[in-house]
């Protein structure tokens, strides 16, 4: 029987711990979704997580899963991956966990092309320690821990991870058949494979940048981010999947 998309979900452990108005369930449905639409079976799959409000993605799929220290996703789904070169590994964390303390993870698991597809729920804020500025604050954004506004500039993902030649996407949690689309083809790349996929903290970010609410926060994203899919690099402001 087919599986639909909610099947790769423990549906029995809902609801999740994250807040109304959190942007993470949406990731997880485009993540469900992809996995739905390429037929991949539970069996043989394995989702690894770090800790934050993101790194308890992994809990709530119906198949092996893992939840790692803060920070090492990166490495434990490596380890996965080179036991058992088989296997299909996932990880869905958090842009404090994946770029933040396990940034040399990520530029060492790039630069080796380990064969595995990071999915970064990236909110821009070390959500679940309560709003503290994360390595993917933007410039002069105010957060608790940078209350005149943010002074270094953030990562550059993109940068790192097509320097070493793996995939990169970048989608948001308003543009759901994209982001969908941008996960299918981060798991059917061969080698490292990277997806920013931006979503929304109302509750720890959101309010204290003047949002009122989770839909502001998504049509913020409407009206920001254009496509630019096939483009050699993406600006800030654009989701797509450069070449
Ligand atoms: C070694 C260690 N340092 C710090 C913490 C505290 N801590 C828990 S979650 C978190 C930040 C997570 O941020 P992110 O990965 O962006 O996830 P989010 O909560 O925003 O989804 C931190 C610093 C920890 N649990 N372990
Ligand atoms: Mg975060």
């Amino acid at each position: 029987m087919a599986l639909t998309y909610l099947s790769y979900l423990k549906t029995d452990r809902f609801p999740t711990p994250w807040c109304p108005g959190c942007g993470n369930g949406l990731v997880v449905k485009a993540t469900c979704q992809a996995l739905e639409k390429l037929e991949i079976p539970k069996r043989n799959t394995v989702v690894v997580s770090g800790i934050g409000c993101a790194g308890r993605a992994a809990g709530y799929f119906d198949m092996d899963s893992v939840h790692t220290a803060h920070g090492r996703a990166v490495p434990v789904a490596e380890g996965i991956k080179g036991a058992n070169p088989k296997l299909r590994v996932l990880i869905l964390s958090g842009d404090g966990d994946l770029l933040g303390i396990g940034g040399n993870h990520l530029l060492h698991a790039s630069r080796r092309n380990t064969d595995i597809t990071v999915i970064c729920l990236n909110n821009e804020i070390y959500g679940m320690t309560g709003g503290q500025k994360s390595p993917t604050t933007p410039l002069n954004t105010m957060t608790i821990t940078s209350p005149g506004g943010n002074v270094a500039r953030p990562v550059n993902a993109q940068a790192i991870v097509k320097a070493h030649g793996g995939f990169f996407a970048r989608s948001t949690a308003y543009h759901l058949g994209h982001m969908e689309k941008c996960i299918i083809a981060a798991i059917e790349h061969k080698g490292f494979a990277f997806v920013d996929a931006r979503t929304h903290c109302i509750v720890n970010n959101g309010r204290r940048l003047g949002f009122r609410d989770s839909h502001e926060m998504l049509m913020y994203f409407k009206d920001t981010f254009t496509r630019n899919d096939g483009a050699a690099a993406l600006s800030d402001v654009e989701i797509g999947i450069p070449r």
